[in-house]
């Protein structure tokens, strides 16, 4: 299962239900792929961003020590490996992540890695540094709830313009035969080998194999009853 751009708290309170029927299920075969920007914002070595997301935080926790869980770091969540000790956290400098479906080369990543400009690279590292955040924390109350506010507004779900240029840009960094799996981008879109995962709060639907191919499904469908 890929589940991607949740944007919780501010979003996606249907990921509860997913994670409902998963427990339910009590299947130990599934694995789970979040694929960034679960959390609209939530970073680690921060106690008090932690309070906003709780809920789910615990949640996941919770469901790392039944089920085999990867999460692929975006941009509004990062530095996760000390809050989620049993989940696999791969950081944006990590990815793209191999996995293989049957004997198809698949490639991983939130959607931030390439065909970035560099300021955004600099950005980002500057960022996703322990060090920095550390050096934030006398100002972490007035930041992060004035960032929070910002959050709460923004219109995450919208078309992106010349969206298959941006995609065609992206596959050149990989293998022509293999498949790439992102988030970040919130379209539900496939595209030659490129698969726009869809978010869980524009498109509701997930992604899932279903005979060795990524289907999109409706949350709803799932959940229902
Ligand atoms: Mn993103």
């Amino acid at each position: 299962m890929f589940v991607a751009d949740v944007h919780y708290p501010h979003h996606g309170e249907e990921i509860f239900d997913l994670l409902d029927l998963i427990e339910s299920q009590n299947n130990p075969d599934r694995q789970l792929f979040l694929m960034g920007d679960i959390f609209d914002l939530l970073f680690g070595y921060n106690h008090y961003i932690q309070g906003f997301s709780s809920p789910l935080i615990q949640r996941l926790q919770k469901l790392s020590r039944e089920i085999e869980i990867h999460y692929i770091e975006g941009n509004h969540d990062f530095c996760l490996k000390e809050l989620f000790p049993h989940i696999q956290v791969y950081p944006r400098s990590k990815q793209p992540i191999k996995f293989k479906i049957q004997e198809h080369n698949v490639y991983l990543s939130h959607g931030d890695r390439y065909a970035r400009p560099l300021s955004y690279e600099i950005y980002s590292r500057i960022l996703r540094n322990p060090f920095s955040l550390t050096l934030l924390r006398p100002f972490e109350r007035t930041i992060i709830d004035h960032r929070m506010q910002k959050l709460q507004q923004k219109k995450i779900c919208s078309d992106f313009e010349s969206f298959e240029t941006h995609v065609h840009e992206i596959r050149t960094y990989y293998p022509k035969e293999a498949l790439i799996i992102e988030g970040h981008f919130h379209q539900g879109k496939k595209i030659q080998n490129y698969i726009s995962l869809p978010s869980l709060v524009c498109q509701k639907q997930i992604g899932i194999v279903k005979r060795n191919q990524i289907e999109f499904i409706p949350i709803a469908s799932l959940t229902r009853g």
